[in-house]
């Protein structure tokens, strides 16, 4: 099935909250297919998202694999009763997507006591680390790093008037990556937090944001730290309304992670001035995960994966062009 029609099976049915992804055979256990239960946070809430839901369906529509996703609404109470729901119905793997990194301990126990490995993927979580078999993803305190050196690098000793749109609060990305700003300011007296606040890495929750930050402050601020792309381009908007520059040499400073194409292009326009690298395509990487442990070889405990980070003034179209994502 091509990407485009299992992009729209995803739109379909996301809806219904749960989506099957099978290599044909009967469901279930008696088709012989390894069951991998996915707890996705929200499937289809950012381009991001989207992306990385996209990976693990199109990777497990294969034969030999049944992959179930439960997306829960960005609801962390509603994704820990999606994973006990998983454990009832005995799958053989369960893979985290953490909406928050609270709130694990019980039912990673009750997994463990049903032998089910449970996999963490893009979000890490505050558990003990004998309660879940492994993790793969970003280490988001290292991806802030590269943000607030470059910021370091722009502002030299200027004052740096930041205001940082943050994501979902108490998730691993929105927690690494507000954490490496906050070190940033503590280690640079010419650094000020102007205003945080979460924009739940959603444009329009940004754009709000951002417009009643642009009437409180006004030209004081001169650098955006956006967790994730959607919120960026929803504070760019803010910006552009109000026919505040933004981006490039002079204008207001905006960083982003993710580097989701489209906003590699505004990277490239110079709207975005450094875009973090987050990569979303865990399938590949769970499935060689899943298939290791049904050969009895234990992962690497945590797997951090290669990240970089693109700049208005040397990105390339031949760069974004290369881009899987
Ligand atoms: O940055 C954001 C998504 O966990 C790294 O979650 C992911 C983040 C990503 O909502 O767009």
């Amino acid at each position: 099935m091509s990407k485009k029609i299992v992009s729209l099976v995803v739109v379909l049915v996301l809806a219904a909250g749960l989506v099957f992804a099978g290599g044909g055979g009967q469901k279930g256990k008696s088709s012989g297919d390894i069951r991998i239960g996915f707890a996705q946070c929200k499937a289809d809430e950012s381009d991001w998202r989207m992306a990385n839901t996209r990976s693990m369906l199109n990777t497990f529509f294969v034969p030999g694999y049944q992959l179930t996703l439960a997306d829960s609404n960005n609801d962390a109470a509603k994704q820990v009763a999606d994973v006990q729901s998983f454990i009832d119905q005995e799958y053989d793997y369960i893979v985290i997507a953490a909406v928050n990194m609270d709130g694990w301990d019980t039912v990673l126990r009750n997994a463990q006591r049903a032998k089910i490995p449970v996999i963490l993927v893009d979000r890490n979580i505050n558990a003990p680390q004998d309660l879940w078999t492994c993790y793969v993803g970003p280490d988001f305190k290292v991806e802030g790093t590269k943000a607030t050196d470059w910021m370091k690098k722009h502002f030299g000793d200027k004052p740096v008037n930041v205001v940082n749109l943050q994501g979902q609060l108490g998730s691993g990305a929105q927690v690494g990556r507000s954490a490496a700003l906050d070190d940033a300011i503590a280690a640079n007296s010419n650094w000020t937090l102007v205003a945080r606040q979460t924009g739940d890495w959603s444009t329009d929750v940004a754009k709000q944001v951002m417009t009643s930050w642009i009437q409180q402050y006004g030209d004081r601020i001169n650098c955006v730290y956006a967790e994730n792309d959607n919120m960026a381009d929803g504070a760019i908007q803010a910006l552009q309304e109000r026919g505040i520059k933004v981006g490039g040499a002079d204008g207001v400073a905006i960083i982003s992670f993710d580097a989701n194409r489209p906003y590699l292009q505004m990277t490239l326009a110079g709207l975005i001035n450094c875009n973090v690298e987050c990569n979303p395509l865990h399938g590949p990487r769970v499935k060689g995960i899943i298939d290791s442990l049904e050969k009895g070889i234990q992962p690497k405990k945590i797997e951090y994966i290669e990240e970089e980070a693109f700049f208005w003034d040397t990105i390339t179209q031949a760069v974004i062009d290369a881009r899987q994502y």
